[in-house]
């Protein structure tokens, strides 16, 4: 039993094309279909098209990365009922087409952060990196957030008014971008307005109250999935902490504990992304995925290096905090014992060779994810090799 391996996908406007992700050995896609808001239907002959788009390209659609949850329904307020009813359709729509993984996020505003898109590592490809400081220059001199202050210590504080003076103009407007990538519909240019605003719409939504709206979201979703015969999958905070003022609930082994508890159900499971969970230093990865087997529907393998002071950078697969043997070894017990193999992809990788200088999603480059996903592959098939005494076939076809 070895990992079905995918690569993601933006859809037809992807620099990265769908003989690249099967060049690269994967038997599976990974998307979306971005050219619907947040809140809409997914009709099921626009989920149809983009299956057979992909089938005729010799993979499957194994998961859909992100039905995307909307800011109403997370918030409880405005158009949610609609927004619920509409993700219910989408579902049905998807399990229609034979889609069977759902991945989703529970994010407040923004999806991922991160200062730097292009940080060079010692090689010359760059990376995706989070600096602290930098952050807090973004929230208290470029954002100009109300409060922002409060939630920093004074060396901290101290620190980020430092850099804040000694950065040129296009340093401080790129740093801007850089942090607002994550918001939906990133291609724009934002203004520091339009972002307080969103973040104005959470006031009075605390950590407890936005934990009860996603478990309402679960009780009412959850069911609908179950009875399609899907798999939810939520993909956990990145970073994994509160920002900007906004609660975070998907960050920790606690929390993913509390929202499986919260409606118990094969539907209702884990996008473990060691990435983003691996970023804190108390989440110990190999260990959360054992404890969490069961209900992983799908893996997000990534590492990351962190420093004492809050940064961290995406390191190569294999490389980072994150124990890459020991969790992909723990990943082999579980397929084995389920009797299935786990979805997984490659995330983000470096960019390097012919993909510098290209304009791709920031991590998502071809030939970073290709050797991300070549390193992995090598790792699980010397494990299962040694560990069953068996070797695993290595053709996908
Ligand atoms: C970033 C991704 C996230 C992820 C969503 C899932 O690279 O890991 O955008 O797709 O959070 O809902």
């Amino acid at each position: 039993m070895r990992m079905h391996q995918t690569m993601r996908w933006y859809g037809p406007s992807d620099i990265v094309r769908l003989s690249d992700i099967r060049q690269a050995g994967c038997a599976g896609v990974v998307t979306a279909l971005h050219q619907f808001a947040p809140g809409e239907v997914w009709p099921r002959e626009a989920v149809r098209a983009r299956r057979e788009l992909i089938e005729a390209a010799g993979m499957d659609w194994t998961v859909v990365e992100s039905l995307p949850v909307s800011e109403d329904i997370k918030k409880r307020r405005g158009a949610y009922r609609e927004h619920l009813h509409n993700y219910a359709r989408s579902l049905e729509n998807l399990a229609a087409e034979g889609i069977r993984v759902i991945t989703y996020n529970f994010m407040p505003v923004l999806d991922w952060i991160r200062t730097d898109v292009s940080y060079p590592m010692p090689d010359g490809s760059l990376a995706l990196y989070f600096n602290r400081t930098d952050f807090i220059v973004f929230d208290i001199y470029l954002l100009q957030r109300p409060g922002a202050s409060g939630d920093y210590t004074g060396v901290e504080q101290a620190a980020a008014k430092l850099r804040f003076e000694k950065m040129t103009a296009e340093q401080r407007e790129s740093l801007f971008r850089n942090c607002l990538l994550g918001l939906p519909g990133s291609t724009e240019a934002f203004t520091p307005a339009q972002v307080l605003e969103a973040l104005d719409g959470y006031k009075g939504i605390d950590e407890a109250a936005l934990r009860k709206n996603l478990f309402s979201f679960l009780e009412e979703i959850v069911p609908v999935a179950e009875k399609l015969g899907l798999r939810m999958a939520i993909h956990p905070d990145d970073p994994p902490y509160p920002v900007l003022g906004l609660p975070r609930v998907v960050s920790t082994e606690s929390d993913a504990v509390a929202l499986l508890q919260a409606v118990p159900s094969p539907a209702n499971g884990l996008c473990f992304c060691t990435g983003s969970y691996g970023a804190r230093p108390d989440n110990n990865i190999p260990a959360m995925v054992h404890r969490f087997g069961d209900h992983i529907h799908f893996l997000h393998l990534r590492n990351t290096m962190r420093d004492k002071d809050g940064n961290f950078h995406e390191a190569d697969h294999l490389d980072g905090d994150t124990d890459m043997y020991a969790v992909v070894k723990e990943v082999l017990v579980i397929q084995q014992r389920r009797k299935e193999s786990i979805p997984m992809r490659p995330d983000h990788g470096h960019q390097m060779l012919d993909d510098l200088g290209k304009k791709t999603f920031p991590g998502y480059t071809a030939i970073g994810r290709l050797r991300g996903l070549a390193e992995l592959r090598g790792l699980e098939y010397g494990i299962f090799a040694s560990q069953y005494n068996a070797t695993p076939p290595v053709s996908i076809s």
